[in-house]
């Protein structure tokens, strides 16, 4: 399935790319155009405007603009525009308006959207590698995490998703994910039995919420809301930022503080519309990446601290977990990890726990 899906996208590519031999981006030439017309009609000296030269870079994202995720993106975009002196527009949309993760991730490969940051946890598809940092209870912090992910482990997945016609620019922070439900208080892996989870579409998590004998329903992040509105699921997992600026407590009573995985964003690129940008305006791009990334992180860093209270303000019941519980939980789904292993391919995953392990001393 996963194979088919893959030889649909690199035949539609292979198409676009046919079609489009020789020409612009067709949503870039017509920003240049759109450009040159209205210079034309002021009553200055038209500026010769080379459509070579400006670029329209349309980022979007799940979450909604209240998120540090979309405020990574507003300090992106400023440094971007800034730094290539207006010859690259960034436009921002959130809240899913230009599709779900798995979406836009296609429309990058075909050319027709420039960038987005999804979880690591849909990018499976292409990489069973990402699959790693699915694994439950795997990186002890968000500094060892940050650590990993922008070493050379990091990296090499980066690296590959030029197969796959993507760039890979950065990893921003999404943050450790707790459970959250409409039920009941989640205090044991027993509590969980028969619930109906919303996960993301990802293998690993589904192992994991099965083994703790949940029901586990992947779907888009766009869907999910009404899906707890409507009773459609029980409840959800995802990062305290996410549970408050989303106002998951109008339709949810109970957080329980988990952490049970670090999901780190994959920042995006369509690798056609890169290959088309010249050499300077790419090394902007890259920096403005990583400069949004560090900012990124700090303001996620600081939300996640701050917004455990909130969840209390909002109303939610957010149950903290003791060592001993925590590990109730830990090794109620140790078996995940062993069973995802060899998918993952054994050498990467201990490569991994390896450099955990070395950064952890
Ligand atoms: O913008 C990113 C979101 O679309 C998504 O990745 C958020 O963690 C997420 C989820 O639960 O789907």
């Amino acid at each position: 399935m996963k194979k088919l899906r893959r030889y649909v996208v690199l035949l539609l590519a292979l198409m676009v790319l046919v079609a489009g031999c020789g020409k612009e981006v067709p949503e870039n030439k017509e920003v240049s155009e759109t450009k040159e017309a209205v210079t034309e009609e002021s009553n200055e000296a038209p500026v010769a405007v080379n459509s070579d030269e400006k670029f329209l870079i349309r980022a979007g994202i799940g979450l909604n603009d209240q998120h540090p995720q979309f405020k990574g993106l507003e300090v992106m975009k400023e440094y971007v525009e800034r730094e290539s002196g207006g010859r690259i527009e960034m436009q921002l949309f959130h809240s899913s308006q230009l599709g779900d993760d798995v979406q836009m991730i296609e429309a990058l490969q075909l050319g027709s959207q420039e960038m987005t940051c999804p979880s690591s946890a849909p990018m499976t598809g292409m990489d069973n590698r990402f699959m790693v940092f699915d694994l439950p209870f795997l990186f002890p912090n968000s500094e060892i995490a940050s650590a990993v992910l922008d070493g050379p482990l990091g990296q090499e997945l980066l690296d590959g998703l030029s197969d796959n016609f993507l760039v890979g620019l950065a990893y921003w922070e999404n943050g450790y994910r707790h459970i959250t439900n409409s039920v009941k208080e989640i205090k044991a892996p027993e509590d969980m039995k028969g619930l109906k989870i919303r996960t993301m579409e990802n293998q690993v998590h589904l192992d994991f919420f099965k083994s703790l004998g949940a029901n586990p329903t992947p779907m888009p992040f766009g869907e999910l809301f009404t899906a707890m509105q409507q009773g459609v699921v029980d409840g959800q997992e995802n990062p305290v930022p996410t549970i408050y600026l989303q106002n998951f407590a109008e339709v949810q009573d109970y957080t329980t503080l988990t952490g049970h995985v670090y999901s780190p964003f994959v920042l995006l690129m369509s690798k056609k519309f890169w290959d088309g940008l010249p050499a300077d305006l790419q090394a902007i791009v890259q920096e403005g990446a990583l400069v949004a990334r560090d900012e990124q992180r700090k303001i996620n860093g600081a939300y996640t601290d701050e917004l455990v209270a909130g969840l209390r303000e909002q109303g939610m019941t957010v149950t903290e977990l003791s060592n001993e519980e925590l590990k109730a939980f830990q090794d109620a789904t140790k078996s995940t990890i062993d069973k995802f292993k060899v998918e993952i391919g054994s050498d990467y995953v201990d490569s991994v726990l390896e450099e955990i392990e070395r950064l952890s001393k």
